[in-house]
């Protein structure tokens, strides 16, 4: 069967659907998310991509990393899109000419976007050595360590946009979580219109249900802070003074304090200091509990920066934090409650996937991208998660649950929340990647 369009149900049978889906997405030195609609490199994307490349091929994953930090900016932000110079313009929009990077000081030689994706790369660099612990990948972390290293500062030094020991995300799709109904207050207090989206051709809507796409106002609103980011040249001082989108989200922070464990654990690998890793993420933990956590939902939530709000919408976001090992068992305790809730529904014998959106909302759609299907990175993360705060039996009903999607309808990009259809791409990598991880 051809890598994403059926469902075989044998193990060594989903293997394989998920190796050829990897195989038939690498491009010379990193893997597209999507050859149809995602056609470059993914920052988070490589990070998940090399966790299943470890698996099945551990030099490829070492790969994936190196090229992404080659793309890394001098101040240390690793860009969310590295665009591979050898597609025509237009393949992907935006594209170069929008973000327009070439000229600005201290960026790589290669084009790129100017925005970040949550650090999920120390963890994922960590998880793959232990998967295969040999003198390759010893080498590989002893280079990739100063990159991480230089990644994290970037966003301790110039994201802590409010001074709390948080880093603020600049656009939606640095959450990585697009179209989340997390950003919808934030975003509403964006200018732009729908009609700007008729000078422009979108390509994700030739290649994708429109309707399962972030609507022509949403990407107005991209595109407005994306403008806004670029004309203040990159920078980050003084975003508070007028930049459109300043919001703290849970996810990208437990990834941003996971990092720091990660990183404690290979700086002792390769002969550093733990130290100073260990104190920054007791130090991460303890802002995002103090920031972000609302103890009335029993959740995290963003905190929206223009208006010092935490947004209320419940969504897999607030979930993220169970990632921290520090967190205390009060909090990890009351995640474990809310993933278990009729909103979630995580269980041990779970009835249907994990959503991404709290499914008893009245605004949750079950085809709209991050807006209520599953998709398998938010699930990992969770399953993550309850593995380490002591949750095996969830956790085993989660890896259920997603082998079951992917057995029943391929590596496609998200599952209808409900009835599991595949939905998006679908030969999408991070599905592959994870889902080899899964089964491991
Ligand atoms: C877009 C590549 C990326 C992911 C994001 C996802 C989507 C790009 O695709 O963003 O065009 O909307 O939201 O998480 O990294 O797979």
């Amino acid at each position: 069967e051809a890598a994403g369009t059926g469902g075989p149900a044998d193990p060594a049978g989903l293997r394989r659907l998920a190796v050829d889906t990897l195989d038939a997405n690498w491009e010379h030195d990193h893997t597209v998310p999507s050859r149809t609609l995602y056609p470059h490199q993914w920052s988070w994307d490589s990070a998940f991509i090399a966790i299943g490349l470890a698996h099945v091929r551990p030099d490829r994953a070492w790969r994936e990393l190196a090229s992404l930090f080659r793309a890394q900016w001098a101040d240390g932000r690793v860009p969310h899109i590295v665009f591979n110079p050898a597609l025509r313009v237009g393949a992907y929009f935006p594209g170069p000419e929008m973000w327009g990077t070439a000229d600005v000081p201290g960026t790589p030689a290669v084009a790129t976007s100017g925005l970040v994706q949550p650090p999920v790369h120390a963890l994922a660099a960590l998880l793959a050595y232990r998967r295969a612990p040999d003198t390759t990948g010893l080498a590989a972390l002893r280079r990739l360590y100063p990159a991480l290293v230089a990644q994290q500062r970037y966003l301790a030094d110039r994201r802590d946009v409010a001074g709390d020991g948080l880093v603020c995300i600049v656009h939606p799709w640095e959450s990585g979580l697009d179209n989340s109904p997390a950003w919808d207050d934030p975003m509403a207090a964006v200018p732009a219109e729908a009609a700007v989206m008729s000078a422009y051709r979108r390509h994700d809507t030739t290649h994708a249900d429109a309707a399962h796409r972030p609507t022509d106002l949403d990407y107005a609103r991209y595109l407005a802070i994306v403008a806004a980011y670029r004309d203040h040249g990159y920078s980050d001082r003084e975003l508070s003074a007028g930049h459109p989108f300043l919001v703290e989200c849970p996810l990208f922070n437990a990834a941003f304090g996971a990092a720091e464990h990660a990183l404690a654990e290979i700086a002792t690998l390769v002969g550093g200091d733990p130290g100073p890793h260990r104190d920054r993420a007791a130090r991460i933990t303890e802002a995002l509990l103090r920031r972000l956590y609302a103890p009335n939902a029993g959740t995290f939530q963003p905190r929206d920066l223009r208006t010092d709000r935490l947004v209320s919408a419940r969504t897999v976001l607030g979930l993220a934090p169970l990632i921290l090992p520090d967190l205390p068992t009060r909090q990890a305790d009351a995640l474990v409650v809310e993933a278990r809730s009729a909103r979630f529904g995580v269980a041990r014998r779970m009835d249907r996937p994990l959503p991404t959106y709290d499914r008893t909302a009245p605004d949750f759609e079950p085809l709209r991208y991050w807006r209520g299907p599953s998709w398998l990175n938010t699930g990992w993360l969770v399953r993550h998660g309850l593995l380490t705060h002591g949750h095996p039996d969830l956790a085993a009903g989660l890896r259920r649950s997603m082998i079951g999607l992917v057995t029943q309808a391929g590596c496609h990009e998200y599952f209808h929340p409900d009835t599991g259809a595949g939905l998006g791409s679908p030969a999408f990598s991070w599905t592959a990647a994870l889902l080899l991880d899964l089964l491991a």
